[in-house]
């Protein structure tokens, strides 16, 4: 008797364990949030499906709320020509709304803004509402994302199911900045292109737009300062106006996305000169910059005064990559200079690096740098300075040692113009690797997968990001312990994701498709 009770027990959780467990895998949320639990109910998603924030300290007087709530029951109904068929109005089992309850006040959106949500959809009632708290309206954008992934329209009975209720969510991330590069230097991409990138980004709950604007190919944008800069675009259309980043800006913003604007200085900067030739050393040597041309200081002074009037990141990008110092030593009057100033070319990198650092601090703001300022002097950067790296592994270790902080997009894992990098190098990349103690895993602010532009434009971005990217999401979004150990354990969960995406109109391409995403050779 005894036996057969100790084996049932022993079966009764044997069986337990694989329900849970497969339970854990069919979720269907990506990024996966912090801690999650659900049940086996189902909800219909009433026809007048309401946003309710009376409680909310947030008066939403920016609308941001609201246009959020707008897109995501859009989102959900997926402009299908049917109609809307939810069960009649006597069923105890619809969904009547959400209702957000936000703490805080502001709409602003800065580095390290409280992201976290909580998320309750309840089991049944006639006049059920999910409830859905945050400290700022950014956390709860979050939590309508989460929502609109736990939505199925069943187009046969017509009606939008939310299943599995209850659910309860708490959520945060794991970094502040998880950020995505894109180029529009290499090739144009226009203003429709770019805000559908930042919708797909908004998915994903990445949160840093990075706007590698101009370099060594084209300079597309306006500087009221400087008007012949953009001189260098590469035709009259492939140009933005200081009003169309403006418009970038609040419309990333609105999604809870900031903008990290970028001056790849003094290396990726040929398209200046063709507006300000002087600029240039010499014909033969068009970039880096000028370093002996105090006219270089004063256009970089005004390029960034423009910036900081739409900017408002508290960052700047002032890249620092791959500067060819021996095109000055060849350049007479530049090397006639670095004599004068006993420099050579390395020490004249350097001066220009830290001297452009000094303009964008004193107009309010921290600057980010390419890893190679770090690795060639470190130790004269601005305390405050973030070191991006891209080079390879092992950079982080080095920076938050050093006391500084680092953002990781290590070109061997997180660079999306690799095609033979998969979703799976994407997912496992681990941003804190070899850094165990907690005051140094702080100084990792989060990573970026980057979009180079040379071999993409606007008819293949979408399907180059995504899903790869996501991938690189959910290791930047989830909590260390629900990250899962062997990529293979998210597989189907990111399928689903990037059907999702296909069916939102993003031009993600299959998990394991021909091109991307596969190991080459
Ligand atoms: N442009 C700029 C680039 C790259 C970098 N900076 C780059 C280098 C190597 C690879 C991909 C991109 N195209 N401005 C390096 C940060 Cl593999």
């Amino acid at each position: 008797m005894g036996k057969i009770t100790v084996t049932s027990l022993l079966l009764g959780i044997l069986i337990h364990v694989i329900v849970v467990y497969a339970d854990v895998k069919n979720l269907n949320i990506w990024p996966m949030p912090s801690s999650v639990s659900h049940g086996y109910n189902t909800l219909y998603i009433a026809k007048d499906f309401k946003l309710r924030t009376y409680q909310s300290k947030y008066a939403d007087a920016s609308g941001i709320l609201k246009d959020g709530f707008t897109k995501l029951v859009d989102i959900i109904k997926g402009a299908h020509v049917i109609d809307y068929n939810y069960p009649g109005s006597s069923s105890s089992a619809i969904l009547q709304g959400i209702h957000v309850i936000v703490a805080s006040p502001s709409d602003e959106l800065q580095y390290g803004v409280d992201e976290s949500y909580n998320l309750d959809v309840p089991m049944q009632g006639k006049a059920a509402y999910a409830l859905l708290k945050a400290q700022t309206i950014y956390g709860a954008l979050h939590g309508l994302q989460t929502f609109s992934q736990l939505c199925n329209f069943n187009i046969s009975t017509r009606a939008i199911e939310v299943r599995q209720v209850p659910w309860t969510i708490s959520d945060q991330p794991r970094f502040s900045y998880r950020g995505l590069l894109i180029d529009t230097s290499r090739h144009y991409l226009s203003l429709p292109v770019i805000k559908k990138v930042i919708d797909s980004m908004a998915y994903a709950k990445l949160n840093v737009l990075h706007w590698h604007i101009v370099d060594t190919q084209s300079f597309p944008l306006e500087i009221p300062s400087y008007p012949k800069l953009w001189n260098g675009a590469y035709s009259l259309e492939e140009r933005y106006t200081m009003a169309d980043a403006a418009e970038i800006v609040r419309y990333a913003q609105r999604q809870g996305i900031n903008v990290l604007s970028e001056l790849d200085i003094p290396g990726h900067a040929q398209s200046w000169g063709v507006g300000y030739p002087s600029l240039w050393p010499s014909d033969k040597c068009m970039e880096p910059l000028d370093v002996s041309n105090e006219f270089t200081f004063k256009l970089i002074e005004g390029v960034l005064s423009d910036f900081s009037k739409i900017f408002k990141y508290k960052f700047v990008h002032l890249g620092g990559d791959e500067v060819d110092t021996t095109c000055w030593e060849k350049t007479p009057h530049v090397s006639e200079w670095l004599k004068k100033k006993n420099m050579n070319g390395t020490d004249a990198y350097e001066y220009f690096v830290l001297r452009a650092q000094k303009i964008a601090m004193s107009l309010g703001y921290e600057v980010v740098n390419w890893e190679e300022t770090f690795n060639h002097f470190g130790n004269k950067l601005d305390r405050k300075t973030v070191v991006h790296n891209w080079l390879g592994g092992g950079v982080a270790e080095r920076v938050v040692a050093a006391g500084l902080r680092c953002i990781v997009s290590n070109q061997g894992k997180w660079y999306l113009d690799h095609l033979d990098s998969t979703w799976q190098d994407f997912y496992m990349y681990e941003p804190l690797t070899n850094i165990t103690s907690p005051a140094k895993q702080k100084l990792v602010i989060g990573g970026e997968v980057c979009m180079w532009g040379e071999h993409i434009d606007a008819s293949d971005i979408e399907q180059t990001i995504w899903p790869r990217a996501a991938a690189a999401a959910e290791r930047l979004w989830t909590s260390s312990n629900q990250l899962a150990k062997d990529s293979q354990d998210v597989y189907p969960r990111l399928s689903h994701f990037r059907c999702l995406l296909n069916q939102r109109g993003v031009a993600a391409s299959p998990v394991n498709g021909y091109g991307r995403n596969v190991p080459s050779g």
